[in-house]
């Protein structure tokens, strides 16, 4: 059990089992993802692993089948070195976005986390906005987010400027400032990660996410590659979601450098991401004021002042509409979901009837 404590099993977890889910089946970590295949570890094995026809069968959506970070049940051959997942256990946190390319559909970057490292460098890929969205996702998480600055060894000019373009979005987030090749400030995201549980590292390809996991981890776990002159942008070195234990405690998730990062059901999410843009609204002559056009908007009156930067006003209010807009697909998809399902009963029933009648 010890070493299953390592890996982050805590009471929430171990209560959701039953007796006869202990007698028959091991509980897990999904230490790796890959399309339908899986490795979890049980602490001090790991196997390769793949999903029961019931659940898979069973699960309703994406959300319901497992991704890395999740603690899983499983029948285990260790002879053989491989396992059968059968249940998933219910989440205490998942980072999750529209999946790339479809609105409609959800995907879970990582489960289980107690800590989102928002990662940037001092270079093209720093952007508030960009950081925004990201900081309105792990809010949404139920993770506590860090940002990371990292390639501070770049031109410290630079480095400065970026620093200070993010400060406005950060609102009370710390920010790290971490050199992955020089080791500026890895002591103390070594800290960080050895006292949150677990650690999802997240943001663009190229900026280090990679290079930080081996310094930490003190080992070369994780293939890394050269970025591009031309724009800063990395060339998708890390493939897979994979999960790690640090040797001091903690355990840290690699993800791929993420392209497009849309919303997913980020309400909550985006009021603490724009907490500062929250507060002044409390004084819109309306309550439901869309802080456009409405007279007496004490949000348009602070960006017109100079108290609110005009660029983070309009990232507020796209980032609200973008999240209107897929909440209103997710209400469509579920309802046609709905509907299937209803047919699907009546037309069972009818045969049913049918049948009876014979
Ligand atoms: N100068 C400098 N270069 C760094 C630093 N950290 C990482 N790099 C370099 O940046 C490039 C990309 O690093 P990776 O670790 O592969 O980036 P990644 O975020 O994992 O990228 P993906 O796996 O594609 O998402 C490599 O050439 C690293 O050596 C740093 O602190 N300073
Ligand atoms: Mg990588
Ligand atoms: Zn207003």
């Amino acid at each position: 059990m010890q070493t299953l404590h390592a890996l982050g099993w805590t009471s929430f977890f171990s209560q959701q089992v039953t007796d006869s889910e202990r007698a028959a089946w091991t509980p897990a970590r999904v230490i790796w993802e890959g399309r339908e295949q899986y490795r979890i570890s049980g602490g001090d094995e790991d196997w390769r692993a793949s999903l029961a026809g019931r659940l898979r069968h069973t699960a309703a959506s994406r959300t319901d089948l497992p991704a890395v970070g999740d603690w899983v049940l499983a029948a285990v051959r260790a002879a053989e070195g491989t396992a059968t997942i059968h249940r998933v256990l219910t989440r205490q946190s998942c980072f999750s976005r529209a999946a790339a390319g479809r609105s409609t559909e959800v995907q879970i970057v990582a489960a289980n986390i107690d800590t989102v490292l928002i990662v940037t460098s001092c270079n093209l890929d720093c952007n508030p906005r960009r950081i925004e969205r990201y900081l309105a996702l792990a809010w949404e998480s139920g993770a506590r987010p860090v940002v990371v600055l990292n390639k501070a060894d770049l031109d410290e000019g630079d480095r400065d400027h970026y620093y200070a373009d993010i400060a406005p979005v950060l609102q009370g987030v710390p920010v790290t400032l971490t050199s992955a090749v020089r080791g500026d400030g890895l002591a103390e995201l070594r800290e960080l990660v050895g006292a949150s549980g677990t650690t999802a590292l997240l943001g663009s390809s190229g900026v280090g996410k990679s290079t930080l996991v081996n310094a930490l981890v003190g080992d070369s776990r994780q293939d890394v590659l050269p970025i591009r002159d031309s724009d800063d942008r990395g060339r998708h070195s890390t493939t897979a979601r994979q999960l790690f234990c640090l040797p001091g405690g903690g355990v840290l998730i690699d993800t791929p450098g993420m392209r497009e990062l849309q919303l997913w059901d980020a309400e909550g999410g985006l009021e603490q991401t724009f907490a500062d843009v929250e507060s002044l609204a409390t004084a819109c002559r309306f309550r439901n004021c869309s802080h456009g056009a409405e007279p007496g908007c004490a949000v348009v009156a602070a960006a017109e002042r100079g108290e609110l930067e005009a660029a983070r006003l309009d990232s507020y209010l796209k980032l609200r509409r973008e999240d209107a807009f897929l909440q209103s697909r997710h209400d469509e998809r579920a309802q046609s979901e709905r509907t299937r399902l209803a047919r699907q009963g009546a037309k069972a029933a009818r045969q049913f009837y049918k049948l009876r009648r014979r």
